[in-house]
């Protein structure tokens, strides 16, 4: 089911002040931010230096509804989703739904650079909360 592990999200209060605060202590680069109205956040992409592998998420909320607010209230800033890159989300969620987990969309939503994105709850997964992302195809245009 699982091509790589994508990346790790975490939820922050401030996501610029984030930013530079992974830059300056760890000398990780942004490789991409957006804002994303539907899932509430704004959003950016942290890599080392020429590293293609597993990204760092940095997710800040967009509104005190949304399911990162919702989670620094709960928890403060720290872990709060680990993503694998699947072939075929819709594939992948009908694999996990016939193993008895729960998927939180019946239907793939908007992710990261046009992906399409479900998460499997994490009472199901061992308390991790594990989002599956198709990345959109390659140079197809992003939304
Ligand atoms: N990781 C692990 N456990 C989590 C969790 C997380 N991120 N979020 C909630 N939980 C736990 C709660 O602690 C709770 O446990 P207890 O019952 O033992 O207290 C349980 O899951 C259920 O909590 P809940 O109150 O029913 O559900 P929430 O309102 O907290 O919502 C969830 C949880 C996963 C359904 C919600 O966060 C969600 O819809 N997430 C998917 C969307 C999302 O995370 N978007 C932001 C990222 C966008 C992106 O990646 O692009």
């Amino acid at each position: 089911i699982v091509v790589a592990v994508d990346h790790v999200g975490i939820a922050v209060a401030d996501l610029d002040a984030a930013i530079e605060w992974y830059a300056s202590t760890f000398g990780l680069v942004m490789t991409h931010t957006e804002t994303n109205e539907e899932q509430g956040v704004r959003e950016a992409m942290l890599s080392a230096p020429g590293d293609a592998g597993a990204a760092v998420q940095l997710l800040a909320p967009l509104r005190d509804d949304s399911a990162i607010a919702k989670f620094l209230d709960r928890n403060g800033p720290g872990v709060q989703q680990l993503a694998y890159r699947v072939a075929d989300v819709d594939a992948s969620c009908a694999a996990l739904r016939e193993k008895g987990m729960r998927l939180l969309y019946d239907e793939p939503r908007r992710g990261t650079a046009g992906s399409r994105i479900n998460f499997v709850h994490p009472k199901d997964a061992g308390g991790v909360l594990v989002e599956l992302v198709e990345p959109a195809a390659a140079g197809g245009a992003e939304h």
